[in-house]
């Protein structure tokens, strides 16, 4: 979208959701979708902590919407916005075969093989 329309203002703030459940990837997006939100995908330091201290409340990592199924090493959120922000922990990325994010409670993010079972978060 960013390609497309470069300029943007924003005017209210995200609120992120969980039940508690766990699930991997893909029931993660679909239960998100399921109640008309998306998954949790963080786009500066501010949501990031948001996301975090929620995450922390539950003791779990939790998955984040951004991948890089397409294209190896690329993280695109769903929407197909090149992945600006992140907050990768030391030495991550690094999986091959890992190609969705988990946030752990400290707020570090982490690449993780997509069908694990975390923390199902959405946001609004
Ligand atoms: C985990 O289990 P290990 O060390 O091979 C993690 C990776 C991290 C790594 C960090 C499935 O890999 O994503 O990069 O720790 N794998 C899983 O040391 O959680
Ligand atoms: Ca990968
Ligand atoms: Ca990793």
């Amino acid at each position: 979208l960013g390609q497309m329309f470069p300029n943007s203002t924003a005017a209210r703030e995200k609120k992120f959701v969980t039940s508690g459940a766990e699930g991997n990837y893909q029931l993660s997006k679909t239960t998100c979708s399921h109640f008309g939100l998306q998954i949790a995908s963080p786009r500066d330091d501010k949501e990031n902590k948001a996301v975090q201290s929620l995450a922390a409340k539950f003791g779990k990592n939790a998955f984040l919407g951004m991948n890089d199924q397409e294209t190896e090493g690329v993280f695109k959120h769903l929407n197909g916005d090149q992945m600006a922000y992140s907050k990768w922990a030391p030495n991550e990325p690094n999986g091959v075969h890992e190609d969705c994010i988990e946030i752990y409670p400290d707020g570090n993010w982490n690449d993780v093989p997509c069908g694990l079972s975390r923390l199902i978060m959405c946001e609004f």
